[in-house]
């Protein structure tokens, strides 16, 4: 269910944004070229000299008026200035021409970017097709929860000091107890997982002690989705992918957090409270 754009780094605005903007590049250049192109076969402009590139095009039409007609039938009017076959297409076609010309190139250059944007950050930029994560239909509610991380690779490399670059953020707050499920999406540029941990009655979220490995006791964890593509435990969820899973909670506290080394002390955890 929340495959697709859910998690990519470019949402459907984006790519109607650029489509238009595409349009009306291209439908620009197409208009110009069609200009060009049509300018000297105007009515009235045959007697009017040809600028200096067009000189090769003249001789190719005086050459076919002196020798040409007879073998290829191609024939120049004395003007010299219309090309072959050019006087076959009407001004409509040369319109609908423009168009379908305007539309492929806006086509071809939406797949580049699509397929260039996916190549250099895969998951992130790329198609929407690129994300094959489709999450089964998960038993109970489902709580989406994103995880994130902002500036480049090397964010989050070493443990501290990064307070506030990552983030946990889950849709709700309060649920029921019973079986609920938990969707992760990762919009970030690194790996990221969720791990489920109880809160004691008098923990603060975010506090718990980090070891010198940059992570935190994750002992008690109740579940964890840290799978790509997939439920459960795994080598973590890639950017631009989901994981999920599916946990029965008793009423209590509960901790979100991300804990690989050096997310939980970047701001990786969020709270939850089960009912
Ligand atoms: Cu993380």
């Amino acid at each position: 269910m929340m495959d697709g754009w859910y998690g990519s780094g470019w949402g459907i605005g984006a790519w109607v944004a650029m489509a238009a903007l595409m349009l009306i590049f291209w439908g620009g250049v197409v208009t110009v070229v069609v200009l060009l192109v049509r300018r000297p076969h105007g009515g009235d402009g045959a007697g009017a000299p040809l600028p200096p590139h067009h000189n090769a095009e003249r001789i190719l039409h005086e050459r076919f008026a002196r020798g040409g007609n007879r073998r290829t039938g191609v024939h120049c009017p004395a003007g010299g200035a219309q090309a072959p076959g050019m006087k076959a297409i009407s001004r409509r076609g040369q319109l609908f021409l423009g168009i379908a010309a305007t539309i492929l190139l806006t086509a071809l250059s939406l797949v580049a970017v699509g397929l260039f944007g996916g190549l250099v950050n895969p998951g992130v930029t790329g198609f929407p097709a690129r994300n094959r994560c489709v999450a089964p239909d998960l038993p109970g509610p489902v709580i989406s929860v994103s995880l994130t991380n902002m500036g480049g690779p090397m964010m989050g490399a070493r443990n501290g000091g990064m307070g506030g670059a990552m983030r946990m953020t889950a849709d709700r707050s309060t649920l029921a107890h019973g079986a609920v499920s938990f969707l992760a999406a990762n919009a970030g540029t690194l790996s990221h997982e969720l791990v489920i941990l109880p809160l004691a009655a008098d923990q603060i979220p975010g506090t718990r002690p980090i070891g010198a490995d940059g992570q935190i006791d994750e002992a008690d964890s109740l579940g964890e989705a840290s799978n790509t593509c997939a439920e459960g435990t795994g080598q973590g969820i890639l950017p631009g992918t989901t994981g999920w899973v599916t946990v029965t909670l008793p009423p209590g506290r509960y901790e979100l957090v991300c804990n690989l080394p050096g997310h939980y002390a970047a701001g990786m955890y969020t709270q939850i409270t089960v009912n």
